[in-house]
């Protein structure tokens, strides 16, 4: 069938809208017509060409919502009319990786995904002939694509696809590394590092389960009023304090704090998270993705002392699994979404968003069908 996607035709380029040629669902997998889709820093991150995992041509996109439209044989969980959430991180429950349940890192696809191709080691788009490759397993900046089974989380039919749809990366990813991946316990002491679409769910998550202080440090000053509606207690401009920022944060937080996250992709910024840990006990996440050839580097000094460094992808959430029930937080009112989406766009003005992201002056931009 003839969809309209978004082509990144070549790193560091715009994207542009075409009609597409979709083939339909094999096996295990499904069609899904996506209703809307958020833009997330991972998106520009490969766009920019600094993903060592990056193919061009591509449709990016792995923030959507949508519809299931038709089904391939032989599955059996999803049907014509259900309302989903792609997942970029599936949930097969039945891989070493899934029953370990030390893991959300499901593996049954994983190869395949990070070729930008389906699990049979084929792409369903193509232009005129010409083989597109799909991102993340999802390519949401598509109105309809074709996802595996295992990659889909169903959700309830009242919840709201311009609003849920964040649930399939932002959200989730920034609650999640708060109670699933750091488990962060009630009184603790937070440093979160970046205010974005993503860091500002960390902070949401943080005032969920009671945290005592919460820092937000970010270069723009434009991010404070936001972050302290979520429950930021007190901000941190890098760019303002006098002296360096790690013996800083270790004062504010007297002795350093409990848990920290970075959230934005700076591996100068994943030192100093983790270096304004508590001696002895305090867990330094990393959520940020950096780019090519990018590493880490800290005294070992500072973990022999006790502090932990860990990492979280999509939370640490089991997609089927905890996917419906953030979208049941939000429609019982626990969990603020509306006053992230900063602006609503139809996917025509799909590079708008990416602009508005780069200024500063998005926290999330959905796109729309
Ligand atoms: P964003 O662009 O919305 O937010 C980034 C924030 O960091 C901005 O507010 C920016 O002002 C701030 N910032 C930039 N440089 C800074 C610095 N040196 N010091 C302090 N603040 C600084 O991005 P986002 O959508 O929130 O994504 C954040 C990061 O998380 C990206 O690297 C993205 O790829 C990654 N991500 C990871 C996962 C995961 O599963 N691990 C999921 C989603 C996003
Ligand atoms: N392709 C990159 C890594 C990108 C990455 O770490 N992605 C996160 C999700 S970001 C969502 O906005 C993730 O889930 N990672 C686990 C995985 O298996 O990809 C690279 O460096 O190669
Ligand atoms: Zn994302």
């Amino acid at each position: 069938m003839d969809v309209k996607a978004a082509i990144a035709w070549e790193a560091g380029k715009p994207l542009s809208l075409e009609t597409v040629q979709l083939e339909g669902p094999k096996a295990g997998e499904v069609l899904v017509e996506i209703k809307a889709t958020g833009v997330c820093h991972t998106d520009a991150y490969t766009l920019s060409g600094a993903d060592p995992e990056g193919l061009f041509p591509a449709i990016l996109g792995h923030e959507g919502a949508g519809v299931v439209v038709e089904v391939g044989p032989d599955v059996k969980s999803l049907k014509p009319g259900d309302h989903v959430i792609p997942l970029y991180t599936p949930e097969c429950r039945q891989c070493e990786y899934c029953l370990s349940m030390k893991t959300n890192l499901c593996q049954a696809i994983r190869s395949t995904q990070g070729k930008g191709l389906m699990p049979d080691g084929s792409s369903r788009f193509s232009i005129n002939g010409e083989k597109i490759y799909h991102y993340m397993g999802t390519s949401t900046f598509s109105n309809y694509t074709i996802l595996p089974e295992i990659a889909v989380a169903k959700i309830r039919e009242d919840a709201p696809f311009d609003k849920v749809c964040y649930i399939g990366c932002g959200v989730t990813t920034g609650i999640g590394a708060v109670i699933y991946t750091a488990k962060v316990e009630p009184g603790s002491n937070v440093v979160v590092f970046g205010l974005g679409g993503i860091g500002l769910n960390v902070i949401q998550g943080a005032k969920m389960v009671g945290a005592d202080m919460i820092v937000g440090v970010d270069i723009n000053p434009a991010k404070r009023e936001i972050a302290e509606k979520f429950g930021m207690t007190h901000f941190v401009n890098p760019k303002e304090i006098e002296g360096d920022l790690v013996p800083y944060l270790v004062d504010l937080t007297k002795g350093g704090a409990d848990y920290t996250f970075e959230c934005i992709g700076n591996v100068n910024v994943m030192r100093q998270a983790l270096e304004c840990c508590h001696k002895g006990w305090g867990v330094s996440v990393i959520i940020g993705v950096a780019g090519a050839g990018q590493e880490i580097s800290t005294r070992p000094f500072q973990l022999v002392t006790g502090r932990v460094w860990k990492g979280s992808a999509f939370g640490g959430a089991r997609g089927r699994t905890d996917v419906p029930k953030i979208v049941d937080w939000y429609m019982e009112g626990k969990i603020n979404i509306d006053d992230l989406i900063t602006h609503v766009l139809p996917i025509e003005q799909i590079n708008d968003a990416f602009e508005l992201m780069h200024k500063g002056e998005s926290i999330r931009t959905v796109l729309t069908y």
